[in-house]
């Protein structure tokens, strides 16, 4: 399915006159509304392959129909959603889920829908049905060499598969670890885990980059093998100038203030990616902003912030990524509620004050630094999020055309209802 340009235009038509209203009102006492714009328009987050069907738990899921049957589908999806909010424009491939078979086509595809190819992830936390050799006790954690081998070798195969389709990063996310004390000798586990991440670094392409994304627990409940920031940094700053940590929201114990961990790794050139999602408590992966909008606003003030003082492009420079799926939603419409929030708060973060936020904490004015914060997390700025997709040609309300154009109606009549997408 394809949504035609005059079906956006049409849809804006009708709510020109009360949108611009609102705009001018939420723009009328903002410092340098347009620099602001911009930044909101350049703004890409990519969408994982994997997120693009229902997502399940471990006790059952329940397919909404019309899920992509393919990775030519997913990239249709991504299509589509792009096309609403011109904010999509980048797909995160998981491999073995999506095994570009086919690159050329899929390549001009996704071009044609304006669709880059963000970081490879590689998969080594599931056995394969034609797999030698089994992932039970690790990958490139594991006390037999020929299981590492093959872990290596998988993410050697999706480097070279991600050169094919333009992509410039590989996200390494590995389940290693120990459900059990006494499992595991955790200082083996760190030195296999390393010399593997060396052997794949080895291979990494000159300007690619490496992600270790870390996870302080699931599937192993004792001991994770990259458990947080720390251990993560541990590697990559062994690996080299090419290895980055890569933060996802979902992987820290409740209440870990992540905004000072993105802060410092910023301020070590560590911080390469991040996986945005929302959880009441665990790797909940939930729609971005739907428990914690707070939370991610502080985030952004810290992202932002920490890039400025480096000089780094907020749009380029950094891998941004939605890691969220489950059980209940339109897949579709949940990512278009997830990109919403991102850019809600990242538009509430470039109207911080930097600059007497600074002077307030000088003098110890703890009042006043709350001030300036909450002021600018309190407008709304959802009218200039919604002038940034307009000046975009995008959709001002994404969800609402998404559901007058009968989207999934539609994809149901193409795809079938019992149609299931690779992933979780
Ligand atoms: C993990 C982690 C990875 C994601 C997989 C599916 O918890 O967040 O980034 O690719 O889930
Ligand atoms: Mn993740
Ligand atoms: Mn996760």
């Amino acid at each position: 399915m394809h949504i035609e340009k005059s079906r956006i235009e049409e849809h804006n038509h009708k709510l020109a006159a009360g949108h611009k209203k609102q705009f001018e009102r939420a723009a009328a006492d903002m410092m340098d509304v347009h620099g602001v714009l911009q930044k909101l328009m350049d703004f890409q987050v990519a969408i994982p392959s994997w997120a693009l069907g229902t997502g399940g738990t471990r006790f059952g899921r329940f397919p909404g129909g019309g899920e992509p049957r393919n990775l030519e589908e997913k990239v249709e999806d991504i299509g589509l959603l792009h096309a609403l909010n011109k904010s999509s424009g980048a797909v995160s491939l998981h491999i073995p889920w999506d095994i570009p078979s086919n690159p050329g086509p899929i390549k001009a595809a996704a071009h044609k829908l304006g669709i880059r190819f963000d970081a490879m992830n590689s998969n080594t936390f599931q056995d394969q049905k034609d797999q030698k050799l089994s992932y039970k006790y690790g990958s490139l954690q594991h006390v037999n060499q020929h299981v590492r081998n093959q872990a290596i070798e998988h993410n050697i195969q999706v480097i070279r598969h991600g050169k094919e389709l333009g992509s410039k990063s590989l996200t390494v996310w590995l389940s290693d670890g120990s459900c059990f004390p006494g499992q595991l000798n955790f200082r083996k586990a760190f030195q296999n885990t390393l010399e593997g991440l060396q052997r794949i670094y080895a291979e990494l392409p000159d300007d690619w980059k490496m992600f270790v994304e870390y996870k302080a627990h699931e599937p192993n409940f004792y001991s994770m093998t990259v458990g947080d920031w720390g251990q993560s940094y541990l590697y990559t700053s062994k690996l080299g100038p090419h290895a980055y940590t890569l933060v996802d929201l979902g992987h820290h114990h409740p209440n870990t203030n992540i905004e000072q961990i993105v802060s410092l790794l910023l301020m070590e050139g560590k911080l390469g990616g991040f996986h945005f999602n929302d959880s009441k408590y665990g790797d909940d992966d939930l729609t971005v902003g739907s428990i914690n909008p707070y939370q991610l606003f502080l985030i952004f003030n810290e992202l932002i912030e920490g890039m400025d003082a480096r000089e780094m492009n907020h749009a380029g420079d950094l891998a941004w990524m939605i890691d969220a799926s489950h059980n209940v939603k339109d897949p579709l419409e949940d990512l278009l509620q997830s990109v919403e929030a991102i850019k809600l708060a990242y538009a509430q973060a470039l109207l911080v004050d930097q600059k007497a936020l600074k002077t307030a904490q000088q003098q110890n004015d703890t009042v006043l630094s709350q001030e300036i914060l909450q002021r600018a997390y309190r407008t709304d700025v959802r009218p200039l999020v919604a002038e940034a997709r307009l000046r975009s040609g995008a959709a001002l309300q994404p969800i609402a055309l998404f559901r007058d154009l009968r989207v999934r109606e539609k994809l149901i009549a193409e795809r079938g209802s019992t149609s299931v997408a690779t992933g979780l």
